[in-house]
């Protein structure tokens, strides 16, 4: 490669430090430099100055190599866009060996030269620069700036960087210029991302691709579908459209490595990779039924990808198209009530876009708008509202929000809102409804919230924060079966002594029997001293104070160490699959293709679950007539459910495996689409000592007929050991259809509700002494009234860490956790052995 055409031109070969920037800073394909014609006369004569040149800079670049090598300064590279007003954009500056491209962005560099020499940091460190890129608007220049700056000296040359826009207007402003320079607007510049300049790439590839109306451009990672990426490799698509137009990139596949700091890819609204114009960071794997579609501001974009050298993944594909530039969004929105978004959504909105919208209802009512959907949050973002943000009743709102929590109302028939999106970091945006309210009654036959939500009166005082601002839970007087918490506010029951502080001010976990201080409370409930921890002594008598020591291995084995597969025992709680191998064998990370899920897209509807968010949950059809029954994968041919599932009744035999049908990657109910997959079984297999009266040891196992291939929607759920610890308090999800057996699914989207498991002894309470060892008990989070989601026999998944692990089988009733009332599961631990003896997994 010839770095005088290609790179810096004072770039020596032998350093490897520089031999990066140079590849980085490779103005163009090397194919076609390598093609370039012998030289003329003229060629000659350019030879003997580059000759010359070359000299010059050898001379030079020794002086550097003994003076500056031996500071160690380091390299500062920086990306930086400007506007030339008084330049019109030509064809040929898309293609960098124009002659015309090469003028332009000589005039380019020299200019640049002469802002960075009116600041003294800046002319002291700086090296060089190249132009990437030019693209219309008069025309919009793209360009890469090297310094050499001595360590602790990053910052400062950071801080006069970000303001050489105000050097370019001192410039403009008060010097004499000759009439040939370039006139210049916007110029910004910031550090390139550091891991772009990693000195173990080996590969780097450039690509463009210029959409057109009618034309559906691709781009994707190399080997995509067939092969992983190539490692160590640094790729960037450069993407432009015509004039007027915005690119709108869509991601059908993103599957990468997990761990952004190892492989990424990178959107920006610059055609280079300008920190202060990045759309979005992504690695790990993205939902596939909702996958991110990014729309530009201008007519250019560029995807960076980066990969370090192991686990590399299938990588990513999107579809590049011009849309025209929506030069308005917003307007005028009459009637009594509609509904408005924010531009593109569920899909991110465009950087630099600002809409408004003015609604008016009808004289005499007032305006109440509700977001649906509030998902502004974007890293940087400040409280008062800095960068993206909806403004409304001049109140400017950002960040995430839950669902239906943002509401505003208007003293007059009229209100204004603004959306503003800045030139940096976007997302899926807002969704919202506006109504026309009676201002003397908003909330006809309903409570009104201090926040304006109108809620059922049946839900004032019960505990649960329907309002989002608790105004229906204070001044309340509290029903025997709540907690009365001191300062006045109502909870219930089963929060207590979870450890959990849920009246905010301690009391439902005062008497909870626990320790004094200086004291350790053993998992039996027993006091001993805090000094007998990993003393190598079983002081609790259940071994509780021997867990969790520093000295994990080999400690010796009691019901509640982890047992490796060499028989040796481990202290550490809950050491399974948690990607640190604690056995000496290594035994502890066996088996551990299980329990992740595809990176969640979080914008489809509070309740339901996504697709590939439980990827573990089975739908169990009793033949001709529909979904009756959930349960778990656990492995390529088994499933576990409940006992109660698998009971014949006078009219169908369910313990036989020919009443049943299966569907595995099954979201919506009656939608098979290609990612179901249907088996029928070859065995179930009852827990033998199932009580039908107490639903004690509420467990079955079912074998399919042929195993099934997981894929992103077919997956199984880790089964934990049989010392696994699920600590009250904890947060774990249900998800089911809502199903009972007498009257088939209540919801066609799978469901989700996160609970958090009760303490056993407050549970066995609440319900009147029925709940045995193998039961576990979990309440419901959420304060939603339809908060019932659980199918009998389906899973209560425990996050920890990147996995779920099987904490629970649906059993009690019809399985629906509600309000007030807990749902009771099987616990999974207690039949971790009968599981493996009948199974093998
Ligand atoms: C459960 O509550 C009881 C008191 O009702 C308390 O003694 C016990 O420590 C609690 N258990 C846990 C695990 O917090
Ligand atoms: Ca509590």
């Amino acid at each position: 490669m010839d770095y005088m055409d290609s790179g810096l031109k004072y770039t020596p070969g032998k350093d490897k430090d520089w031999e990066t920037g140079v590849q980085f800073l490779q103005a163009s394909d090397n194919r076609k430099l390598e093609k370039k014609k012998g030289p003329g006369k003229i060629g000659i004569l350019i030879g003997v100055l580059i000759l010359a040149a070359v000299i010059a800079l050898i001379t030079g670049l020794l002086v550097w190599h003994f003076h500056f090598r031996k500071n160690a300064w380091v390299k500062r590279m920086y990306a930086g866009t400007m506007q030339i007003t008084n330049q019109q954009f030509i064809k040929a500056y898309e293609n960098s060996d124009s002659s015309e491209f090469k003028a332009l962005a000589k005039q380019v560099k020299s200019q640049l030269k002469v802002i960075y020499s009116r600041s003294p940091e800046l002319s002291k460190y700086y090296v060089d620069s190249t132009v990437q890129d030019f693209s219309e608007g008069s025309v919009i220049a793209y360009y890469l700036s090297e310094f050499r700056v001595p360590p602790g000296k990053e910052a400062a040359i950071d801080n006069a960087m970000a303001s050489v826009g105000t050097l370019v207007d001192k410039g403009q402003r008060f010097m004499q210029m000759p009439s040939s320079s370039l006139i210049l607007k916007d110029v910004v510049s910031s550090v390139l991302d550091s891991r772009m300049l990693s000195r173990s790439f080996s590969n780097y590839y450039r690509f463009s691709e210029h959409t057109k109306t009618n034309y559906n451009g691709q781009i994707q990672s190399p080997g995509f579908p067939n092969s992983p990426y190539p490692p160590n490799t640094f790729m960037q698509w450069q993407l432009r459209a015509d004039p007027n137009n915005n690119i709108k990139l869509e991601f059908d596949t993103m599957d990468l490595e997990g761990n952004c700091k190892n492989d990424f890819v990178k959107v920006y609204d610059s055609l280079v990779a300008l920190e202060s114009r990045v759309m979005k960071e992504m690695c790990g794997q993205y939902s596939p039924i909702d996958p991110p579609t990014f729309v530009s501001s201008g007519n250019v974009m560029l995807v960076t990808m980066a990969t370090d050298d192991e686990n590399n993944y299938p990588g990513f594909r999107a579809k590049v198209t011009q849309v025209q530039h929506a030069t308005t969004c917003g307007g005028q929105l009459k009637g009594e009530r509609g509904t408005f978004t924010s531009p593109n959504f569920p899909n991110y909105y465009p950087p630099q876009t600002s809409c408004h919208w003015s609604i008016e209802v009808p004289t005499g009512k007032a305006v109440k708008v509700t977001f649906t959907k509030f998902l502004m949050s974007e890293p940087g973002q400040t409280k008062d509202c800095r960068k993206d943000y909806v403004e409304i009743n001049n109140k400017k709102v950002c960040g995430e929000q839950p669902d239906q929590t943002v509401v505003e109302t208007s003293n007059t028939n009229k209100m204004s809102v603004t959306f503003f999106s800045d030139a940096s970091y976007v997302n899926r945006g807002f969704s919202a409804e506006f109504e026309a309210i009676d201002l003397k009654d908003p909330c006809p036959n309903q409570f009104q919230c201090r926040n304006m939500h109108c809620i059922n009166s049946a839900l004032k005082c019960d505990g649960w924060n329907d309002c989002g601002d608790m105004s229906d839970e204070i001044n309340c007087n509290c029903k025997a079966d709540d907690i009365s918490c001191k300062n006045g506010l109502c909870k219930p029951m089963f929060w207590r002594c979870d450890g959990i502080n849920d009246c905010g001010d301690g009391t439902d976990e005062l008497n909870c029997g626990g320790c004094k201080s200086g004291e350790l409370t053993c998992q039996n409930g027993k006091c001993v001293s805090d000094k007998t921890h990993c003393d190598g002594r079983d002081d609790c008598g259940d071994g509780s104070d021997e867990l969790n020591c520093p000295k994990s291995s080999g400690v010796s084995c009691t019901d509640l160490t982890f047992r490796c597969k060499n028989n040796k025992c481990i202290s550490k709680v809950n050491p399974e699959c948690d990607e640190i191998s604690d056995c000496d064998d290594g035994s502890d990370e066996e088996n551990c293709d299980c329990g992740k899920t595809v990176k969640s897209a979080r914008i489809v509807g509070g309740q339901d679950a996504e697709v590939g968010d439980f990827p573990w949950q089975v739908s169990l059809h009793a033949k001709n007539f529909g979904h009756v029954c959930g349960a778990s994968l656990i492995s390529p041919q088994w499933l576990v459910t409940a006992a109660h599932c698998v009971q014949d009744d006078s009219k169908t035999r369910y313990s036989q495996p020919g009443a049943w049908e299966v569907y595995l990657g099954l979201h919506t109910q009656r939608k098979i689409d290609g990612h179901v997959v249907k088996r029928n079984l070859k065995q179930i297999i009852c827990h033998p000592n199932y009580n039908e009266h107490t639903y004690d040891n509420d467990i079955a196992l079912m074998e399919l007929d042929s195993p099934v291939t997981y894929s992103n929607f077919i997956k199984p759920i880790c089964l934990p050991s049989a010392q696994h610890d699920f600590p009250v308090g904890n947060s774990v999800w249900i998800t089911g259809w809502g199903a009972t057996r007498e009257g088939g699914f209540a919801a066609t989207v799978l469901q989700k509700a996160e609970v958090r498991i009760i303490n056993g002894t407050v549970c066995n309470s609440l319900m009147g002494g029925q709940i045995t060892s193998r039961m576990l008990c979990a309440g419901v989070l959420s304060g939603g009234v339809d908060a019932c989601q659980g199918d009998s026999g389906g899973p209560l998944s425990s996050p920890a860490g990147s996995r779920m692990f099987l904490a629970g089988v649906v059993s009690w009733g019809d399985g629906c956790a509600r309000r007030n009332k807990p749902g009771i599961y099987t616990t999974v631990t207690k039949f971790r052995a009968w599981i493996k003896e009948k199974t093998g997994v």
